[in-house]
């Protein structure tokens, strides 16, 4: 018997666990409501049935985690780690619920207690730990990734503190803080006893080894310990769960107990605060850096930790011999965020298990990978050498070593020319120079990539283009992707059920069969089953808004929603625009033609971007002035959704006819809620940016509506810009700003919108909303005449979703697995073999 088995042994039936089957759910359920949760039936609240119908689900879910990750060690599988300071998951119930196919089971468990999932449901709340769209991804992969049985493990942060809540406050955004873990987390399961300990701070020594070889020490260093928590992954129907791994940091022991023995008890105890700070709180920026310190702990914590685990994970099962480790490894970098890796990698290697720099450069530069997410310059990490020299001190001596290599090689490859060298170095000079994260990533990578095609394209000839030069074959792109598990099956039941009726349940796990829905097209009866499922959707809509707005959207409208970040470049100043000139058609009585509808809008503002939030304050009190005017309500409603989140997003997009897209071309690289309402069957109206263009190849550009200027032409629009010009010669536009001049919309707080006056008038607003509002508003013009024939509609609303097919996570998953990551797919049992090929 081994050590291990010793061990084990004594928990009888260890090996297989007791009997958790269909027969034994309610019962589980029933015991974890009474027992684990110390409840009984009477006058409880849902929570605790939903605590109770998570632990019975996540027993469901450990069992074949433990058996996932089996395979794994004992095939000893090649796979990649995805690392990522943003996880945005959502809830987890409904999800887990119809990956592992227990809904029947569930509902007629719950009805004992008189209650539906969708009630119980409602009491989990958002995990939160990620700003948007970058985040998001990270989700969808991971539900991809399971689904595809690919070994693949998430690496990120337990915020205790996920993305703020949003309020609004006589139409001022207010920020409240997200304390999600409040009331437990039950999908968690903490490892500390495989805690890992990451150094901050100390310096830097030299020691000579027995071979009298030279090497670097980094010690007096203040370790935290960063402990793991583990939520489960289910793959849809197939008995897979991979993991997500996520690093709290506490105080170590020691380290308290030094200070305690000093008799320093207070001081013991703040050290404990500064080592729990780091995992407090997501920075609540999208799209743009902040250069705070703690950010860079966070980056540095999460990556040291990550590298760590792997590969301490290695040298239990294959010693200190690292010749192979590449082989077995990938780190996918999701952007620059954790991009640190590539120098914290070569530290472990070099310093703790003393191999040498070339053998150490070349593990690295095989395992790691990086994504660019963005070609905004304020999103660029920088991060200053003085910073990392009292931070970081070993991990800044590695980074320059890098630097010195990379620049000999620059230095080979345009002999002579040493602006090259400066252009490319990773530490820019200057007053405070400093390290140029996005450099790291790629000179550390084996693979860049852009997140859509045009992105991409942008990143070789523009932002990375003498990277690109140097290392062509690095760079490639893999267009973003969206679950169609949470985006289409889970949030919209009605229209799944539509679906599997006619083309049977495949679409589920093999995306590509959504365009069978083609077929269906021209059939009248199809077509009347479409629009009432769309009209069941908008009346939950309705719902929401009702309660959350205080406004009456009607299902007879057309819904016309923007949902995402609050960003300049994303333009709702464009939509509001819009939304005004409406409004004043109506008030000229100008209205043959205008089709009536309901204006959504929502989404938060980094609390420190001050145009984002009065862009909020305008929508709101636009909204509030039209929702007042009788004259208004046939044709128009306004209204902004506060608290914009995953949850919300799945009662939105199934219930949406117009997708708002309308970014300034070049300036979103992907976008992702556009897939997300192209599946659920709306139209999008939108520019040539990030993944639109593929959505208008895709759906063909009679079923797209296309407005504005294109990415090539910006500059020389820009050099020629004259938005007063614009505005004095289209009569539309100087209607809408007159009365936006005229200080309608904040009768009572004057020059309140001063400032987005003069950004639309400035010749120098980089997001061009005045040149585009011509063209915006001409294609607006379109949506009304296609949705005035609602046969026409109909057909352009099924090609949509008929067209999403590419659009799947598990496309861009299988395409990063294929080019990138080489991972092939664990086995499926047999016994599941009928899921994912009924
Ligand atoms: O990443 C998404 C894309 O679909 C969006 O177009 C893109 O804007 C988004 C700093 C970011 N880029 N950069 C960020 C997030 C947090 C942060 O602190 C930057 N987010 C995106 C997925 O590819």
């Amino acid at each position: 018997m081994s050590k291990q088995d010793e061990n084990v042994c004594v928990v009888k039936g260890w090996q297989e666990g007791p009997v958790i089957d269909e027969s034994t759910l309610k019962d589980d359920l029933t015991r974890h409501f009474y027992y684990s949760l110390g409840r009984d039936k009477v006058g409880e609240s849902q929570l605790y049935l939903y605590h109770a119908l998570a632990l019975t689900i996540r027993d469901r879910l450990v069992a074949r985690c433990r058996e996932t990750k089996q395979q794994i060690k004992q095939e000893k599988r090649r796979k990649t780690a995805y690392l990522s300071l943003e996880f945005l998951m959502g809830r987890a119930l409904g999800n887990a619920i119809l990956n592992l196919d227990l809904d029947e089971q569930v509902s007629s468990a719950l009805q004992e207690y008189c209650t539906t999932i969708e009630t119980v449901a409602q009491a989990e709340h958002d995990a939160g730990l990620g700003n948007g769209g970058l985040g998001r991804l990270a989700a969808c992969f991971l539900d991809s990734c399971a689904s595809l049985a690919l070994p693949v493990v998430g690496y990120g942060i337990r915020y205790e503190y996920g993305m703020f809540n949003q309020s609004l406050k006589n139409g001022h955004q207010v920020e409240q803080p997200d304390n999600w873990l409040r009331e437990g987390h039950p999908w968690e399961l903490a490892a500390p006893e495989q805690s890992q300990r990451v150094k901050f701070f100390g310096h830097v020594q030299s020691y000579t080894d027995k071979h009298g070889r030279e090497h670097r020490q980094w010690v007096g260093c203040h370790d935290v310990l960063a402990v793991p928590y583990d939520v489960p992954i289910p793959g849809y129907k197939n008995d897979i769960v991979n993991t997500l791994r996520l690093w709290k940091s506490e105080a170590t022991d020691e380290f308290n107990l030094t200070e305690f023995n000093a008799g320093s008890y207070s001081e013991a105890v703040a050290q404990k605060n500064l080592a729990e700070q780091i995992t407090m709180v997501l920075y609540p920026n999208d799209s743009s850096e902040n250069g705070k310190e703690l950010r860079l702990r966070q980056q540095y914590f999460l990556s040291s930790a990550s590298i760590q685990d792997i590969v301490s994970q290695w040298v239990e099962q294959y010693g200190e011999d690292f010749s192979d480790f590449a082989a077995h490894h990938v780190f996918q970098l999701n952007d620059t965020h954790p991009s640190i890796a590539v120098a914290e990698l070569m530290r472990i290697l070099v310093d703790d298990y003393e191999l040498d720099w070339d053998n150490a450069w070349e593990i690295t530069t095989r395992t790691m990978a990086y994504t660019n997410h963005t070609l905004l310059p304020e999103a660029l990490e920088k991060w200053s050498v003085p910073l990392f020299t009292k931070l970081l001190p070993r991990i800044l001596e590695i980074i320059y070593e890098i630097n010195a290599r990379f620049l000999a090689q620059v230095a080979q490859h345009w002999p002579g020319d040493a602006s090259k060298q400066r252009a490319l170095s990773l530490i820019e000079e200057g007053d405070v120079p400093q390290i140029r994260m996005a450099y790291l990533a790629i000179v550390g990578s084996y693979s860049v990539n852009g997140v859509a095609a045009l992105h991409t394209q942008l990143l070789k000839e523009g932002l990375f283009k003498t990277f690109y030069e140097l290392w062509p074959n690095k760079f490639n792109n893999k267009t973003n992707g969206v679950t169609p598990r949470r985006w289409l099956a889970h949030c919209n039941p009605a229209l799944s059920t539509l679906i599997t009726e006619k083309i049977g349940s495949k679409w589920v796990s093999n995306f590509a069969n959504i365009s069978q829905l083609r077929r269906y097209f021209d059939d009248g009866a199809f077509h009347q089953q479409w629009q009432n499922v769309k009209r069941e959707n908008k009346q939950r809509l309705v719902d929401l808004v009702k309660e959350r707005c205080g406004v009456d959207f009607d299902v007879e409208m057309m819904f016309d929603v923007q949902v995402k970040r609050i960003h300049e470049y994303k333009r709702q100043l464009l939509n509001v625009l819009h939304v005004i000139h409406l409004y004043e058609r109506i008030r000229r009585g100008d209205t043959t033609n205008l089709v009536p509808r309901c204006v959504l809008l929502g989404g938060k503002a980094a609390p420190g971007y001050y145009m984002a939030k009065k862009i909020i304050k305008l929508i709101n009190n636009v909204a509030e002035v039209i929702n007042k005017d009788p004259l208004a309500a046939p044709y128009l409603r306004v209204a902004f959704l506060p608290n914009y989140n995953v949850t919300a997003m799945e009662t939105i997009c199934p219930a949406t006819d117009l997708s708002e897209q309308v970014s300034t071309a070049g300036k979103e690289a992907s976008g992702t809620g556009n897939m997300k309402f192209m599946m659920n069957g709306a139209l999008t109206i939108g520019t040539l940016d990030g993944a639109n263009i593929e959505i208008r190849d895709a759906v063909g550009a009679d079923n797209f509506f296309l407005f504005g200027a294109q990415a090539h032409e910006i500059d020389d629009i820009k050099s020629r810009y004259n938005p007063s010009h614009l505005i004095e010669q289209n009569s539309d536009l100087s209607h809408v700003m007159q009365l936006l001049e005229s200080g309608q919309f904040n009768l009572f707080e004057p020059n309140l919108f001063d400032d987005i006056i003069n950004a639309i008038k400035s010749p120098h607003d980089p997001w061009l909303v005045a040149h585009d509002f011509e063209s915006y508003v001409a294609a607006q013009k379109q949506v009304e005449a296609a949705y005035l024939d609602q046969t026409h509609w109909t057909q352009m609303s099924i090609l949509n979703t008929a067209a999403s097919g590419i659009f799947s996570s598990d496309r861009t998953i299988s395409q990063y697995s294929e080019d990138i990551w080489h991972l092939t797919p664990l086995t499926i049992s047999e016994t599941d073999l009928h899921a994912t090929t009924s």
